[in-house]
């Protein structure tokens, strides 16, 4: 194994303290490195491509603080319009026109979406939209897939992938059995698993929320005739289909996966991009549905910094970026080069990998696959992730720390960044005992 010793004296200095006053001395679990060892780089500043460690160490970054800088970070022209609104204020608690222009763009771009509310992450739109669910239904129960996540509220804690699928744990304690309950599961990818929930809980079920491209169990595709087949069950049940595209809106193309697979759900959530960087969550569909959401309807939810104007000035600017010509074939273009570009090196290495992309947003498994669904994901060789992660940060990669995220790419990033890349794995994975 290749290592050259990275001088991280700052950070494991900061993080120390950090331990002391934060759990885990992180404000997000999946940030701690637990399942990959070794302690997290305490970031200093971020920009394009790049980011730089409180020891100077410059890292080629493929997390993107996890899908918002889809422009590359610290972005000139979303950083220039965000002084201009400071002058303004940050907050007014009040209707302001960037909340207009920023619905209209979503609700032009996503094809499910004729009106949206905005929240302050994707949790909040996740967790507010299974109330609208219920709400219009009038039913409790909904489906999810083992290995997505839909955020941390209690009752999308069952099976969730991401930071609860990194860390192994049982679920989570503190969730009432009560509110799971409600919370019924299906392999990812299993039509029939899903049609035989239907037929056991024949007009209980409010619908069936998904992310269309997994990123939170790793990098997992739909088999073609999923999205369509779970659009044709719950239209024949009277039930909602809703596709969490925090990660995948605005990232897999500009209208989503929705757009992408041509399969349009009645409800999607948003978050990550839209916000290009600061706080902001949405959930939006069909007039009809989203009419019950106060003040409108009846249906409550709320919330005090929710469309605030930074914000809102952050998520138009980067959706104008989005809209530039070539966008999402560069996104693909480049993102192909360096997945296909990883899993032939890690080949050629003796190792067992599979793995894909799609525009912005791609994973490698160390299994020989396929991975269709969370089980499969579990089958990878967690220890030789490890070790490859580490071996990248050494090689000045910076990756997700965990073989359950997805990774990003950015309109920042260069064919000097992926050659830079592809020649750290290499070093990397020949330094790896293969399987
Ligand atoms: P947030 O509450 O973290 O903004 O969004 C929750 C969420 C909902 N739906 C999907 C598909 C998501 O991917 C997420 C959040 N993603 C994780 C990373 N996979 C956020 C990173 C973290 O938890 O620190």
């Amino acid at each position: 194994m290749v290592t050259t010793a990275l001088n991280t004296t700052k950070s494991e200095e900061i993080f120390s303290a950090a331990q002391k006053l934060m759990p885990g001395g992180v404000s997000s679990p999946v940030r701690a490195f637990k399942s990959v060892g070794g302690q997290p780089i305490v970031f200093d500043r971020v920009k394009g491509s790049r980011v730089w460690d409180v020891d100077g160490n410059e890292y080629i970054d493929y997390v993107g603080t996890w899908g918002p800088a889809i422009c590359g970070h610290a972005n000139d022209e979303v950083n220039a319009a965000l002084r201009e609104t400071l002058e303004k204020g940050t907050s007014f608690g009040a209707p302001c026109l960037k909340e207009n222009i920023l619905a209209e763009m979503v609700i032009n771009a996503v094809p499910s979406i004729e009106m949206v509310r905005f929240v302050n992450s994707g949790t909040e739109a996740c967790m507010s939209v299974l109330r609208l669910m219920r709400a219009f239904t009038g039913r409790e129960k909904i489906i999810k897939f083992e290995g997505c996540y839909h955020g941390h509220a209690d009752m999308f804690l069952v099976q969730a992938g991401s930071g609860v699928a990194t860390l192994g744990l049982p679920d989570s304690p503190g969730v009432p059995k009560t509110t799971t309950a409600a919370t019924l599961t299906a392999p990812y990818n299993d039509l029939e698993a899903v049609k035989k929930l239907f037929a056991e809980n024949p007009g209980e079920i409010a619908g069936v929320i998904l992310e269309p491209v997994v990123g939170n169990s790793g990098f997992v595709v739909p088999d073609a005739g999923f999205l369509e087949g779970l659009r044709e069950l719950t239209q024949e049940h009277d039930a909602l289909l809703v596709f969490d595209e925090v990660m995948t809106g605005f990232r897999i193309s500009y209208g989503g996966a929705q757009e992408k697979f041509g399969v349009t759900p009645d409800l999607t959530t948003l978050g990550k991009v839209i916000g290009g960087g600061l706080p902001v969550g949405a959930y939006g569909g069909r007039k009809e549905i989203m009419s019950m959401v106060a003040p409108a309807g009846p249906m409550y939810q709320a919330g005090t910094l929710s469309g605030n104007p930074l914000a809102m000035t952050a998520g138009i600017k980067t959706l104008e970026l989005l809209q530039r010509p070539g966008t999402y074939e560069k996104l693909e273009v480049m993102t192909k080069r360096l997945t296909d570009g990883l899993l032939e090196i890690a080949r050629n290495a003796g190792h067992q990998v599979t793995g894909g992309n799609i525009s912005g947003m791609f994973g490698m498994f160390f299994t020989e696959g396929p991975v269709r669904n969370y089980e499969d994901a579990k089958k990878a060789d967690l220890s030789k992730f490890s070790r490859y992660h580490r071996g990248m940060l050494e090689q000045g990669i910076y990756l997700a720390p965990s073989q359950f995220e997805a990774g990003f790419t950015s309109l920042a990033h260069t064919d000097e960044d992926i050659d830079q890349t592809l020649a750290a794995a290499k070093i990397v994975l020949n330094s790896i005992a293969a399987d």
